[in-house]
């Protein structure tokens, strides 16, 4: 039987993945639907043969939802996951797990409490494969001890009301969460610079950040979130033996008129569709045993704090801790423990 799913939000990115579980992931229905915007929930629900309900927590309650997806407002997460959690039910959160660290906390709490794993966090660039082939060259050994890790996060253009600020816990959030895989430790502290800004940038951009994980690599991240010319992420991992370096995945070269070409992707859908799929596929094959391959809620929990710390350090100029809570063994398993 496939897994009936229900989700919650259904703007942008919700009714992208409302339409990948119902079209693309296979064993998946999508069975209910919420969003503020009611109008918009019921044309979602009615493209996939769901129904749209009043509120968040009836989709959560509905008896023919097995598992959820929570696409809303990152302020809004944290109860919508631990009302998933009350009712024992799968839930995929996309990121932020919550916009405090002690709401997360509160998610860990009541998970590991129920006593086995239900929350997923939506950190789907641990499913793309060339951040997957970064990974297998640490892991295996080719490159050597990693050093440094050099991340570039550039987007397009950012919608009205984006905030330096948001460039951190929106944008370079991703790239906490790639660090802490990739290198299998946590980042303790950060710091923050800006210089000269973009004549098409609102506030601040570009921005740099860096990490400085448990065991002493430097992550430097560049945040420019209107470079006008395309959606480019890439990073270079540094070892003492060699290095991985990931640029756009781009198929063809054209060669013309005595020049050479390749595509930056346009957005976010073009260049990480490939690992949502990998991601939602992953998510439904595993649910029913419980075998969840992607970003926990600790990992979630870890995000916000190193974000918290960001912001800190945004605000006073200076290199700031990031504060973490001892990891329950409940978590042993998660991905920055390896
Ligand atoms: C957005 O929320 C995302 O998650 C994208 O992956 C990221 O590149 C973008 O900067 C964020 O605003």
């Amino acid at each position: 039987m496939a897994l009936r799913i229900g989700v919650i939000g259904t703007g942008m990115i919700g009714s992208y993945h409302v339409d990948r579980l119902a079209t693309q992931v296979s064993g998946a229905e999508v069975t209910a639907v919420f969003d503020v915007a009611t109008e918009r929930a019921k044309e979602v629900a009615a493209g996939v043969g769901a129904r749209a309900h009043a509120q968040a927590t009836d989709v959560i309650e509905d008896p023919t939802v097995d598992a959820l997806v929570i696409a809303s407002p990152g302020d809004l997460h944290a109860d919508q996951v631990l009302a998933c959690i009350a009712a024992g039910k799968p839930v995929l959160c996309e990121k932020p797990l919550a916009t405090t660290t002690q709401d997360c906390l509160k998610v860990l709490e009541a998970e590991v409490a129920g006593g086995r794993q239900l929350v997923q966090i939506g950190f789907m660039r641990r499913y793309d494969a060339a951040y997957r082939e970064v990974k297998a060259a640490l892991d295996g050994g080719r490159i050597g001890e990693a050093l440094l890790l050099h991340c570039v996060h550039r987007n397009p253009a950012t919608p009205p009301g984006f905030t330096r600020e948001m460039a951190l816990t929106d944008s370079v959030v991703h790239e906490v969460d790639t660090t802490r895989w990739l290198l299998g430790e946590e980042i303790v502290a950060v710091s923050f610079r800006a210089g000269r800004t973009s004549p098409h940038a609102a506030n601040q951009d570009p921005q740099m950040v860096m990490f400085e994980t448990a065991s002493g690599v430097l992550v430097d991240v560049e945040s420019f979130v209107n470079c006008q010319y395309g959606y480019d992420v890439r990073c270079e991992l540094v070892g003492s033996e060699g290095f991985a370096s990931l640029d756009n995945p781009s198929h063809v070269t054209v060669a013309h008129s005595a020049a050479r070409s390749n595509v930056v992707p346009a957005d976010w859908k073009v260049r990480f569709g490939a690992a949502f799929q990998a991601e939602f596929q992953s998510w439904v094959d595993g649910v029913g045993s419980g075998d969840y391959q992607g970003a926990s809620a600790w990992d979630g929990y870890a995000a916000t704090a190193v974000a918290e710390a960001g912001l800190a350090a945004l605000a006073s100029g200076e290199r700031t801790s990031v504060q973490l809570v001892e990891r329950p063994s409940f978590y042993a398993g998660s991905e920055a423990s390896r």
